[in-house]
């Protein structure tokens, strides 16, 4: 069976851990695969720090499927050690307000000297993936470089407006800026990477992690082709909502659900993606909510189980629910 899972960082990672286990993978590591899954990662909060390349999204999915993430935080290695961000902050080089870990770094060192070299992020990711060994295919969305601004009031410039790389916004400032517009920058001009399209077309199930909708699922749909794709292919569409109870279950969605004028509820985001069958840019065929919710998504299959990742085997029950739904058995 091949499964082609939309995903972003923390919230997709977890989820493609509970995908493994469903198809009966181990979460951590390569196995055998029988099943091809093949993540299209959000590349939208990419940036330049430094000098180096960094990839939050790609590497929290590596580096949680390889075994290798920070427990606590969600993103970053285990065990890190932090001697090159003080001896940063000691020569006062900005920005300070963003931490790359010693061992991390060795990861933007091999990206940024592929990327320099000439790779393209695709191959760049494929290398890097041979050491972490996720069981995964991780596709960066695009080769191309499309990211994620934020524009804002200037918090040094009463009156004006400001854009801010999404970075900035989300860790910096702890998206506490109202936005007045959220935009991937870069994108219109962007092409999937290779194996994006071709993914999607084959897949028997298509699934969108409970992943942020504006800044993980929104910017990889914002890459021309790939909502055709979406539209276009013979698999059930299934996404799963990151809303329980009116609130995001980690992070900020809500302040970039605001952005774009949509509320902060599982209703308002199913109906956001809207329906394939019914609806002429819809994208959906199901959507799980979370047990207890009642909701409505005109042209929807809506389905509410239990959608706490509290450990693997509860993520794997979600997954089960939604490529139920997407029409295929697990
Ligand atoms: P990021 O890139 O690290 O911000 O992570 P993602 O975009 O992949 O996922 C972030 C989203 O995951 C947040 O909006 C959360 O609401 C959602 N999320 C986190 N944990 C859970 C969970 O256990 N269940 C559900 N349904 N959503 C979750
Ligand atoms: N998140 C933070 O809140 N503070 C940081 O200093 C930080 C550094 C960082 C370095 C590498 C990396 O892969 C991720 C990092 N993150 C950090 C997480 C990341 O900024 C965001 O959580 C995601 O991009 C949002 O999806
Ligand atoms: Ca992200």
């Amino acid at each position: 069976m091949k499964v082609v899972v939309v995903v972003g960082g923390v919230g997709g990672a977890r989820f493609l851990l509970g995908v493994k286990a469903a198809l009966g993978l181990p979460p951590v590591g390569e196995g055998d695969l029988p099943h091809r899954i093949t993540a299209l990662v959000n590349t939208g909060d990419d940036v330049w720090m430094h000098g180096l390349r960094v990839c939050p999204d790609l590497d929290t999915c590596m580096y949680t499927l390889g075994g290798g993430v920070d427990p606590e935080r969600g993103w970053g290695h285990a065990d890190e050690t932090w001697t090159v961000k003080s001896e940063l902050e000691a020569y006062g080089a900005e920005p300070t307000w963003f931490a790359l870990g010693d061992k991390d770094i060795a990861t933007h060192l091999v990206r940024t000297r592929m990327i320099r070299a000439g790779y393209p992020l695709s191959a760049v990711t494929e290398a890097l993936c041979d050491r972490w060994r996720p069981g995964v295919r991780l596709l960066p969305m695009s080769d191309d470089r499309v990211e994620t601004h934020v524009v804002v009031d200037d918090p040094e410039e009463a009156g004006s407006r400001k854009a801010l790389h999404f970075q900035e916004w989300w860790v910096r400032y702890q998206a506490k800026l109202p936005a007045h517009s959220i935009v991937p920058v870069g994108a219109e001009e962007a092409e999937p990477a290779p194996g994006v399209l071709a993914a999607i077309e084959e897949a028997d199930a298509v699934l969108f992690a409970p992943s942020n909708p504006v800044v993980s699922i929104g910017t990889v749909l914002s890459v021309p082709g790939v909502r055709e794709a979406l539209r276009a292919t013979e698999a059930g569409v299934v996404g799963v909502s990151p809303i329980i109870g009116g609130k995001p279950l980690r992070g900020m969605a809500d302040a970039c659900l605001s952005a774009i004028g949509v509320e902060t509820s599982a209703e308002a985001v199913g109906r956001h993606y809207g329906s394939r069958q019914t609806s002429e840019d819809g994208l959906l065929d199901g959507w799980l909510v979370h047990k207890g919710e009642s909701v409505d998504v005109p042209g929807v299959a809506v389905r509410a189980v239990p959608l706490i990742m509290s450990d693997v085997e509860a993520t794997a029950d979600m997954v089960r629910a939604a490529l139920d739904l997407a029409g295929v058995d697990s």
